[in-house]
């Protein structure tokens, strides 16, 4: 991988001696088996390439699930970084910072909200979405103290804390986590008259993700946004629409939601907003939403750092422009046609909107795991979801060439 041209760092760390099979051995006695990683070991990593400890490379098909949508390492991230790394990386919000105002601004402006509150993680944002949500229930909409509900979706995926996990409906991710937080109903998604029986005058917020994306990219009818946010509104409670995965260009939209040009009262994002360089959410929405908010009523030590906006800032102004839009719809369109190609040939059906897909492999062939082993044997890395699922979401600056020679390594796994 070629160095970031132009800066002359201190040469970097000696990296890690080890080889791929060492560093994984060596992991296993002090690192939390939370996960369980693909046997192979990252080291450097340029646009949707990345090269493992022995030099090898491979193709991203996960793209960080989807906080790389901009491919890893973006030159302009990446020196925007660096420009933000050589005067101030940390005030906390007891003082101001120069870059916070310009990342406010044209976050909202590029998303269409008045305001946003900073925070760090997707499930920062999620919890903070819910706070303001139920604050906004009890002093603007007038819901009694403490009685709040917010309805969410079946197999949604929103985040891993305890709130969020208590209205969970994947075991894997609740089991052994309780006692659960109260207050929250659970819907099918895509179903909108199950949604209007759960509103009542209870109801801070509907909570959903426009496209459920751990679930295996699942997308909604046509219509069923608009059904929300007219539902929501007739109802007099929120619509916070979870972007964090569907968001930022992903979709071939700015946002999910605009693909039927819907405007929710919140909209949550993460991951792709840090360039894959650091940890950058927001709570985007309205000045009636957001304005409950008082000093010292929510806050975060990280949340709305100099770092996190200047790189943040970068971010919106590479979607400023709608390339990365447009890239994502022209490319979604080759993912697409590719796909259908093996529709029959190991693919049993997939969904996908712009550059991301949900393929659903005929578990004859094997589960998502193993397939996922096999693609990477051939260079090629992916996630699997559930089952025999796995999930397509490519860096958006993947070029035609990469993405058909990855359609064509998947076809040939599939016959092999
Ligand atoms: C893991 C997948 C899982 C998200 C949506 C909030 C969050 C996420 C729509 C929370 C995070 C990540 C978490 C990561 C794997 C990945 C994921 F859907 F993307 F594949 F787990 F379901 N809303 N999704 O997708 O954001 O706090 O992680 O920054 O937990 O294994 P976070």
């Amino acid at each position: 991988m070629t160095a970031t041209a132009g800066t002359d760092r201190a040469a970097a760390p000696a990296p890690d001696a080890r080889t791929s099979a060492e560093l994984i051995r060596a992991e296993e006695p002090v690192l939390a088996h939370n996960y369980h990683p693909l046997p192979v070991v990252v080291a450097a990593a340029e646009g949707a390439w990345v090269e493992d400890v022995e030099g090898r490379r491979l193709l991203d098909m996960l793209a960080g699930y989807s906080a790389l949508n901009f491919g890893h390492r973006h030159p302009a991230l990446i020196e925007a970084a660096h420009r933000q790394l050589d005067r101030l990386t940390l005030t906390s919000r007891a003082f101001h910072n120069d870059r916070l105002a310009e990342f406010a601004e044209r976050l909202t402006a590029l998303v269409g909200q008045d305001m946003m509150l900073p925070m760090n993680t997707g499930a920062e944002a999620v919890e903070s979405g819910i706070k303001v949500a139920r604050k906004w229930a009890y002093e603007v909409k007038g819901v009694p103290a403490d009685q709040a509900t917010i309805v969410v979706a079946s197999d949604n995926f929103h985040g891993r804390t305890t709130t969020i996990v208590s209205f969970s409906t994947d075991e894997t991710a609740r089991a052994g986590f309780g006692p659960f937080t109260p207050g929250f109903r659970i819907v099918p998604y895509n179903d909108l008259a199950a949604l209007e029986a759960a509103v009542d005058a209870t109801t801070a917020a509907v909570l959903i993700e426009p496209i459920q994306g751990e679930a295996g990219v699942v997308i909604p009818d046509d219509g069923y946004l608009t059904g929300v946010r007219e539902l929501t509104r007739r109802a007099g409670c929120l619509f916070i629409a979870d972007e964090i995965q569907s968001g930022l260009g992903r979709t071939g939209r700015t946002l999910a939601v605009d693909h039927e040009g819907v405007v929710p009262d919140v909209v949550l994002l993460g991951k792709a907003l840090g360039g894959g360089i650091v940890p950058v959410s927001a709570v985007a929405g309205s000045r009636e939403v957001l304005g409950v908010l008082k000093p010292g009523e929510h806050g975060s030590t990280f949340g709305g750092n100099p770092l996190a906006a200047a790189v943040g800032t970068a971010v919106v102004e590479l979607l400023e422009t709608g390339e990365f839009q447009r890239r994502a719809t022209e490319a979604g369109a080759v993912l697409r046609d590719g796909l259908t190609e093996l529709v029959g040939r190991g693919v049993i059906g997939f969904r996908s909107r712009g550059l991301w897909a949900g393929v659903d492999i005929d578990p004859s062939i094997g589960t998502g795991r193993e397939i996922s082993e096999r693609l990477m044997a051939e260079g090629i890395l992916v996630k699997d979801t559930h089952g025999s699922t796995i999930r397509l979401a490519p860096p958006l600056t993947i070029t035609d060439t990469e993405l058909r020679a990855a359609i064509e390594t998947l076809g040939k796994v599939l016959e092999a």
